[in-house]
């Protein structure tokens, strides 16, 4: 590849264009696509079209149609920092605790069994859908594959993704009401996604309520000079926009309009990183129902000031989470008078959503603040050189899904016991925190304690796993083998 020429863009095989600064693709594969060359230059993107010249129709086309994408003004918006970035220091010193249930059920004005038997209603009644984030690139945990695809069943060896769908499964057998999964992917997440779920049968799922989207992008640019960097000479380099993008993709994709035709009132999301998630709680989507929240969180209590969670706070009448990347040390580890920290509420990314809160929120989508990361992005330079930065070279910007939390008219947040329902898997072997081993041995705890609470006992060093068709949970668990079980070796209850 040789040298750019810069900015001398030539038509050729384009369609003769409408107004000299438009570049214009007439594709019998797609609909005409077309850019406007002055923007670009306005914007101060040119580099953009650096290379035009040496890329031939199918790449023009390619790039154009990454281009029409960008919101050019809403780079500018952030390039200049003219976006609201909020104090958060500021923030976190007048933070409040907003409403909360604790685990034991107190703080509300029911019980922890009302809320059950309203979830349970929500659930029998077909009001409830799940969606499944899964747009990572799991990059902490070195695994080349959507991390959905993780084996981390302690016993059985299954995937995160079937771990999800075996719930999903047993909780429609017990409600006798099908549960919609809408999935979101990325565009590095989205094929193997797709090919995954069609050849295993879609896990047990029926295809029909299993509909896998795909999230928007932003482009990543330079650090020091702004300009949107380049993946290859006919792609821009872009990065998935964030969870946050979840509610704009699930309006595109007409996610959000099947989900009120269908009579789904409650969304309940969750991460692909959590094997323990409480997937369809009643008793979480109880307390959501009844508090008439329009977006409830599940937290626990933090375990140290700095626990790696974002932290659920109230400030100025409006919940919130401050990211704990954002959470000034001095805050985190301001406490109580008997010593328990003040700013306790770690989030889980567990949350349920009013459908009709989302439709309201659907055009206020790209209100949601944009986050900046630094990160090494890959990219060619002005001379057609592949550039692999060993250091942060670039600013990735996403959204984040939890700050539609100060739009909600009525939030709630639920404390859960880390032990029952979260062990994130996001490190490689060896760290300290969240590894797959981590989470292996806290699912290998709980079940075994749910024998154990049933009358039966298991063996020092012997691993236990329960499928949740055996049991959804430990009641159920003593309902079906209560006092029966002694366990000797390695056992996957799997019916
Ligand atoms: C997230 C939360 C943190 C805490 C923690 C609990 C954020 C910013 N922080 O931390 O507050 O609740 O989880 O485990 O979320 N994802 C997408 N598309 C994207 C980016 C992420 O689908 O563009 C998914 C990803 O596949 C995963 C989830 O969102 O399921 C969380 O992403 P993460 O692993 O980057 O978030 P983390 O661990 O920093």
């Amino acid at each position: 590849m040789g040298p750019p020429r810069d900015c001398d863009y030539h038509l050729g095989v384009l369609s003769q264009p409408s107004v000299d600064s438009f570049l214009t693709i007439n594709s019998p594969m797609s609909a005409q696509t077309t850019i406007d060359v002055d923007l670009l230059k306005r914007h101060d993107q040119s580099q953009l079209l650096a290379f035009w010249d040496d890329l031939d129709e199918i790449s023009r086309e390619k790039l154009l149609s990454q281009l029409e994408d960008i919101d050019f003004d809403l780079m500018s918006t952030l390039l200049r920092k003219e976006d609201e970035s909020p104090d958060f220091g500021a923030m976190a010193m007048r933070a409040e605790l907003p409403p909360a249930v604790a685990s034991d059920g107190s703080g509300a004005a029911w019980t922890a069994e009302q809320a059950r038997h309203r979830g349970e209603a929500a659930l029998r009644a077909g009001e409830v859908a799940t969606v499944l984030v899964a747009g990572g690139q799991g990059t902490r945990l070195g695994f080349d594959q959507p991390k959905g695809m993780f084996p981390i069943g302690p016993v059985s060896g299954r995937t995160l993704f079937q771990i999800f769908a075996d719930r999903l499964k047993a909780t429609q057998q017990r409600y006798g009401q099908r549960v919609p999964l809408f999935l979101m992917t990325s565009a590095a997440t989205d094929a193997a996604t797709r090919d995954y779920f069609e050849s295993n049968e879609f896990l047990g799922l029926d295809p029909d309520q299993v509909t896998i989207f795909q999230q928007g992008t932003m482009p990543a640019v330079d650090a020091e000079t702004g300009k949107i960097l380049m993946q290859s000479p006919d792609a821009i380099a872009l990065s998935p926009d964030g969870h946050g993008g979840t509610l704009r993709a699930l309006d595109r994709n007409g996610c959000l309009q099947q989900m009120i035709e269908s009579g789904a009132k409650y969304l309940f999301y969750f991460q692909v990183d959590n094997p323990l998630v409480t997937l369809c709680d009643p008793v979480f989507i109880g307390h959501h129902i009844l508090a008439e929240s329009e977006l409830t969180t599940q937290v626990i209590r933090k375990r140290y000031p700095t626990e790696k969670v974002g932290n659920v706070v109230q400030v100025d009448g409006r919940t919130r989470v401050i990211e704990y990347s954002d959470l000034p040390d001095t805050a985190a580890e301001l406490t109580e008078p008997d010593g328990s920290l003040k700013l306790w509420a770690g989030s889980i990314a567990v949350h349920m959503f009013d459908v009709a809160f989302l439709d309201r929120m659907k055009t206020d989508a790209s209100a949601l603040p944009f986050h900046r990361a630094s990160k090494k992005v890959p990219h060619v330079d002005a001379a057609g050189e592949i550039q692999k930065p060993t250091s942060p070279n670039a600013i990735k910007f996403e959204q984040f899904i939890f700050d539609l939390l100060p739009a909600a008219d009525r939030t709630l947040i639920c404390e859960v016991e880390p032990a029952e329902a979260f062990a994130p898997v996001k490190n490689a072997p060896g760290a300290a925190t969240d590894t797959a081993e981590l989470a292996q041995a806290a699912m290998r705890d709980l079940h075994a304690r749910w024998v154990i609470e049933s009358g039966g006992c298991v063996e020092e060093g012997v691993c236990v796993e329960i499928h949740p068709r055996a049991a959804l949970d430990a009641a159920q668990f003593a309902d079906r083998f209560g006092g029966n079980v002694t366990i000797t070796k390695n056992r996957f209850f799997d019916s």
